[in-house]
């Protein structure tokens, strides 16, 4: 059916007699009516996949949906000829907001993968009404604000489904909502996003603070609450308490409609973990399956033969512990749960560092998921060898058989189909349609390495990309920006050991080079775009830094034609769909051994950006497909910073006071300019920070960073080069397909 078909059925007007709000909800729809009609498709096998997760990021889904659907070059071109413009109706649509960074895009790459790989998997998580907060910069500085995404229409679908879940004292029902996951050219699976209808955005008072003790008004207001206080830190207890019941008795329920008898579960159901967030159900499921009747041994049994856990993470202070403190508050039901679980692994080991409540009467999440999953894996091939061989090392020893590698994938649909139009009709006309079905047909492109042609052309799409960036930011965010320069972008959440703050030492080098009349060839366009947690002081910090330096040199009219810094406000995914296609430089320059995978590294690869980068997560991989010559790294090994941690040996000042060029970049944090346009206090911190501790190692890599970064600014005028560099980039990054990702846990771990 075409659009105008359906309106004319529905509405009994054409296309050219609707508004773009009426366009706009009957798009959306007719997609979910398309959406529906493939539902039913029952699982080709017994077992089914629930993924079970705190976020899924998973963007505006109108134009994706299309795409998936097969009919998006129809439905545009029918609305462009009734002089409709899809773009607008695209820009109508609120972005769900249920995710924060990384670990909640990869769930949703991976739903879109399953779907399409024709896999029978859902997704289980929270229907969080207001979502992550909405990023306001005021005076410099990040304010956060509800980020209210349910629309009228939406995307949800109430089920007419239900259960009872007890929160400490209290005993509520929960309701359920369905997002629909339309796989390319294949099945349909669901999200399914748990929600309670008590729920009341009127308690949130100026900006985003709430009752944090009224529970049944809270529970599913906010993404990650603020957690600096206990209030916060037992509302974050019952929210994942309510994910993972709500989500073990649909399981179960599910399960027993298809057939198991509860004995057989793992035959029915494979649940992946996805971080310690949802760890809970571990505990959960024993408890539902004690309860109907089976015994002690076999529900352990049944539960860590269905379980498989996947880290995102090395760093301590994300890695969960609860203390049962608080867990006896929030879900005393599982409190003897945990205890014997404890116990069974104390008997088994003797050795205090596997235990699952340790001796401070803490709770580790990672532990039970350990202990009782029959899988976990890490999410690059560096971060899994670091697991194995330092942070998990004494689990990995005795249970070396569950351990695994799966490294990330982004789904090609989103990230490069529909965000990059005018690539995909490039490389389509030059190697055919198969890539979009078998991402790794994109190395076909290494023909055109010597084509001067070809890639003439490739910089031509770059430039238009550039071009609409321009635009957009223009449009958008009152922001302007010079097409012709380069764009060195770094966007991701922020945190210390990403290094955003080395980024801006070295925009505050260029910046006093281009004072002192060294000029670029070729002006530089630095983009940053982050969230910084609210209740991360130094990341406020960082960001503060970064505004006030915008202000600085944007203003600065002998700096400005050279240098621009732009922080773009309230980064999300469709900000990330924008300026992915348009960046020359990816900067992924987190600390060795720090960042478990990335995978903005690999979309921006793929829409022909080149990697500035450290050894360190998925760059590791990259480095080896691209070759040295075509990615830029510098830093030192993961295993020499590893061996700083052990040592104790770092010392920011040392380097402070030996080299006058760090002294001086350093110190302009606090100069007379800066804290004209900032606020003391902030800098003032971060500038102790750097000197006194600087725990993710800043100026460890300052120097080769800034000489490694100057090679790709001289390299970037050799135009022909460079092209090629982009090319090598693209037609080596379909590894990075999420089929290919979720192919691999489909033959090791979930075997659907
Ligand atoms: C933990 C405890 C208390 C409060 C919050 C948290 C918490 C919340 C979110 C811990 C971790 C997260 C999110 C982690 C995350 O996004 N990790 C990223 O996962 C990506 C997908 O695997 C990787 O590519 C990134 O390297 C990793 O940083």
């Amino acid at each position: 059916m075409t659009l105008n078909e359906y309106t004319t059925a529905h509405l009994g007007r054409s296309i050219e007699k609707l508004s773009d709000r009426e366009l706009y909800e009957a798009l959306l729809s007719m997609i979910r009516d398309a959406a529906q009609a493939k539902t039913d498709a029952a699982c080709p096998g017994k077992k089914k996949l629930y993924y079970i997760s705190a976020e899924f990021l998973v963007g505006r889904l109108i134009s994706n949906n299309l795409i998936n659907l097969g009919i998006y070059d129809s439905v545009r071109d029918e609305l462009a000829a009734a002089g409709r413009d899809i773009s607008r109706l695209e820009e109508m649509e609120p972005e769900p907001s249920l995710g924060n960074g990384g670990l909640g895009r990869l769930a949703a790459c991976f739903l879109d993968s399953i779907a399409t790989m024709g896999l029978c998997g859902d997704g289980i998580g929270l229907n969080y009404h207001l979502g992550l907060f909405k990023q306001v910069f005021e005076n410099n500085l990040q304010r956060e604000m509800p980020n209210p995404w349910i629309d009228s229409p939406t995307w949800l679908t109430k089920r007419d489904i239900s259960y009872t879940v007890r929160l400490g004292n209290l005993t509520v029902r929960s309701s359920l909502y369905d997002i629909a996951i339309i796989g390319y050219e294949n099945r349909t699976n669901q999200l399914h996003l748990f929600d309670l209808d008590s729920v009341d955005e009127g308690i949130v008072t100026e900006g985003i603070s709430f009752d944090k003790n009224d529970i049944e008004k809270n529970l599913t207001l906010f993404l990650y609450p603020d957690d600096s206080d206990e209030a916060g830190r037992l509302l974050r207890i019952f929210q994942q308490y309510f994910m993972v019941s709500n989500a073990a008795q649909y399981i179960l329920d599910e399960c027993a409609s298809r057939g198991c008898t509860l004995h057989d579960l793992y035959d029915y159901a494979v649940i992946q973990i996805n971080d310690t967030h949802p760890a809970m159900v571990i505990p959960e499921l024993i408890r539902l399956l004690t309860e109907r009747g089976i015994g002690w041994d076999e529900a352990v049994d049944i539960v860590t033969k269905t379980c498989a856990y996947t880290n995102h993470t090395i760093l301590a202070e994300a890695l969960e512990k609860w203390p049962v403190r608080y867990l006896k508050k929030v879900v005393p039901q599982l409190v003897p749960i945990i205890e014997i679980l404890d116990d069974r692994v104390r008997r088994r080991f003797h050795d205090e560092s596997l235990a699952v409540i340790d001796r401070e009467d803490r709770v580790h999440m990672a532990h039970i998921a350990i202990h009782y999953g029959f899988s976990v894996n890490g999410v690059a091939y560096l971060h899994t060898e670091i697991l194995k061989s330092t942070e998990l090392n004494r689990f990995y020893r005795v249970y070396p058989e569950k351990f695994n590698n799966k490294t990330n994938g982004i789904t090609f649909r989103r990230w490069l189909l529909h965000c990059n139009p005018l690539l995909t009709d490039w490389i389509a006309s030059r190697i055919g349609d198969g890539f979009k079905r078998d991402a790794r047909e994109l190395t076909k492109l290494t023909a055109f390495l010597d084509d001067e042609r070809a890639l003439k052309e490739l910089l031509a799409v770059k430039q238009q990309n550039r071009e609409a960036l321009k635009q957009y930011l223009r449009e958008n965010l009152a922001i302007e920006i010079d097409a012709a320069s380069i764009l060195d972008v770094q966007i991701k959440r922020l945190h210390e050991y990403k290094r955003q703050q080395l980024n801006a030492l070295c925009v505050i080098r260029k910046y006093l080079e281009i004072k002192a009349g060294r000029l670029p060839k070729c002006p530089i366009t630095v983009i940053f775009g982050a969230k910084a947690a609210p209740a991360y002081v130094i990341a406020r910090d960082i960001i503060h830094l970064i505004l006030c330096l915008s202000q600085l040199v944007n203003g600065d009219a002998q700096v400005s034609p050279y240098l621009k810094v732009i922080m773009v406000e309230n980064y999300n995914v469709t900000l990330a769909e924008k300026l992915i296609p348009a960046c020359d430089i990816s900067e992924q320059i987190s600390l060795a051994s720090k960042e478990a995978s990335g995978t903005g590294n690999m979309k921006l690869m793929l829409n022909g950006a080149v990697t500035l980068g450290t050894l360190d997560g998925a760059n590791v991989e990259i480095a080896q497909l691209v070759g040295m010559d075509n990615i830029y790294i510098f830093g030192e090994t993961s295993e020499q910073v590893i061996a700083h941690y052990v040592k104790g040996d770092y010392r920011p000042g040392a380097f402070y006071e030996k080299d006058p060029v760090i002294r001086e970049t350093v110190d302009f944090i606090v100069s007379p300019q800066m804290l004209r346009i900032g606020r003391e206090e902030n800098l003032r911190r971060l500038h102790g920070e750097l000197l006194g501790r600087d725990w993710f190692m800043t100026l460890l890599d300052f120097e080769e960073y800034v000489r490694t970064r100057e090679r790709a600014y001289e390299d970037f005028n050799d135009r022909m080069g460079w092209a090629r560099k982009m090319l090598v980039n693209i037609s080596h990054a379909g590894y990075f397909s999420s089929d290919r990702t979720v192919g691999e846990y489909n033959r090791d771990i979930w075997r659907l």
